[in-house]
């Protein structure tokens, strides 16, 4: 390797993940963080850490030219972005190769390409990829825009062209509404991406969103790892991900995974990358987007495929051809990844930071946990307030839904509200365990939350279990009862 020393630009989870991979692979780490993140694990974790700046993101975690300076101080060769904060920044791509060091991503250029959500378009079609009918140019003008959108069969969907994972998206169903939908989300546009540029597409009614990794070394050979099933996803948000999809057969999952590679290839992307697809009642599949980035929820391909992404994109960036082939990877059992939240599901899923008090985490057979926390660390209020991954493996996917509920109830995070039981509460769920779900499942999927624990009961729960740890035998040669129990089967009683 000719990295041996790699800057993690990034927080929480996704920081701890990246360490360990390079950790493994006998890369020393450089972590960075902000005022609020003195005491995060990433910066415990790391081999070196350096300060860059106050808690709000633009002074730290989006600063260009201050993560630059560090890895130049540090002497790395190399800088990893994770996910959001700069890792789909072109600019940050390209000042970091100019500076000599390694990006671990894929060039500029590719991610500025894919950006724009039109060039995208334009690309699937030149190589005969599916897309929904629509423009493959965007527009700022609404005589032009009018006239491609009356091509098309109502209901349409309006687009930003700079926009993605659904922002400033909004659907026609009524000819006679276009105008003002046109205004407002021109309006929205530049607000948000700094440009009103517009384009229409079908509106696919319910339709699944499942997406393809791929992964490209620098010599143009792809390869695709299966697909995920995101459709769970509530504002645009993921929170459960699982692979394989219970819709995609070995026919699909191979068509969609060359269209996939077809595209990679296109637009000259090189290291790891995912392909966005909606799938409708029909079974057609449409290409959405490119991700130009490592994703939230890379690690269910890791578990159905054997393969580590972040270790694979280590040895792409350092410049090795690919060590697999199509024909090496295929999927085995079932894997699905919660994302948990400090958020309150029963207030509209405010978010709700603070002071972790307690903390029990899940583990045994076929348990990943990608955590970002640990007890007595006071989740900040400046970044999002995902708390950690929980990712099961198991030979179905039946036996992966149960082993989640399992993780799910063993898993006790006390002082903040978290979404751990809304998301065992969607898996009990009978149309989730169906695998009957689509884009909209939430807005329909409604708790069963007949009994509230107060606060208070938790924590002498939590406390009453830290103290039965030590003395677990009781007068008699009776067990002492552990507070969760009870806690436990009252629930399991609504
Ligand atoms: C669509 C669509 C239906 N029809 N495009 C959202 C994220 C972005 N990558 C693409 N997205 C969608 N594009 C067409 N032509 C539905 C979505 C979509 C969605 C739309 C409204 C409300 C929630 C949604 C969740 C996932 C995907």
């Amino acid at each position: 390797m000719k990295i041996k020393k790699v800057l993690i630009a990034n927080r929480g989870e996704i920081a701890v993940r990246l360490i360990r991979a390079a950790r493994e692979l006998g890369i020393e780490t450089v972590a960075v963080f902000s005022d609020a993140d003195r005491d995060a694990i990433h910066t415990r974790m790391a081999d070196e850490a350096y300060y860059i700046g106050h808690s709000s993101p633009e002074e730290s975690y989006l600063n260009i030219d201050k993560i630059i300076n560090v890895a130049k101080t540090a002497g790395v060769q190399a800088i990893h972005p994770g996910y959001g904060f700069l890792s789909e920044n072109p600019q940050f791509a390209r000042k970091t190769v100019e500076k000599g060091i390694i990006f671990i991503g894929p060039p500029g250029d590719a991610m500025e390409k894919m950006g724009d959500k039109t060039y995208a378009r334009r690309t699937a079609k030149e190589i005969g990829v599916p897309i929904t009918p629509g423009m493959e140019e965007g527009t700022t003008d609404f005589k032009v825009f009018k006239d491609k959108a009356e091509e098309i069969d109502f209901p349409i969907l309006i687009k930003a062209a700079m926009g993605g994972g659904g922002k400033g998206m909004r659907i026609v169903r009524d000819k006679g509404d276009l105008e003002s939908a046109f205004n407002l989300a021109s309006q929205e546009a530049k607000g948000a991406f700094g440009d009103a540029t517009l384009f229409v597409e079908k509106y696919i009614e319910e339709p699944r969103h499942i997406e393809i990794q791929v992964v490209a070394d620098n010599y143009g050979n792809v390869i695709h790892l299966g697909e995920r099933e995101c459709s769970i996803q509530r504002r645009h948000q993921k929170i459960i991900e699982e692979s394989p999809s219970v819709i995609v057969d070995e026919a699909l999952r191979n068509r969609m995974g060359e269209d996939a590679c077809k595209i990679t290839k296109a637009s000259g992307y090189q290291n790891a990358g995912t392909v966005e697809f909606l799938v409708d009642k029909d079974m057609n599949y449409y290409f959405m987007e490119m991700n130009t980035r490592l994703q939230v929820e890379h690690p269910v391909t890791e578990l159905v495929t054997g393969i580590d992404i972040v270790k694979e994109q280590f040895f792409i960036a350092d410049g090795e051809p690919l060590r697999l082939k199509q024909e090496d990877i295929y999927q085995r059992g079932s894997a699905i990844e919660v994302r948990i939240y400090a958020e309150d599901p029963d207030r509209n899923f405010i978010p709700a930071p603070g002071l972790v008090k307690y903390l029990r985490e899940p583990s045994g057979p076929g348990i990943r946990l990608d955590n970002g926390v640990y007890e007595g660390f006071e989740i900040p209020v400046n970044y999002d307030p995902l708390i950690s991954k929980l990712i099961v493996w198991a030979e179905t996917r039946e036996l992966a839904v149960k082993k989640m509920i399992r993780a799910l109830k063993e898993y006790k995070i006390v002082g903040i509200k978290t979404t751990t039981d809304y998301l065992r509460e969607i898996m009990e769920d009978e149309k989730f365990q169906k695998g009957e779900i689509n884009t909209h499942f939430l807005e329909h999927f409604k708790r069963n939350s007949a009994m509230e624990i107060p606060d208070e009961i938790v924590a002498i729960a939590a406390l009453s279990d830290r103290l039965t740890e030590r003395s677990k035998k009781v007068e008699g040669g009776g067990i002492k009862q552990s507070l969760w129990k009870v806690i436990g089967r009252k629930r399991a009683l609504r």
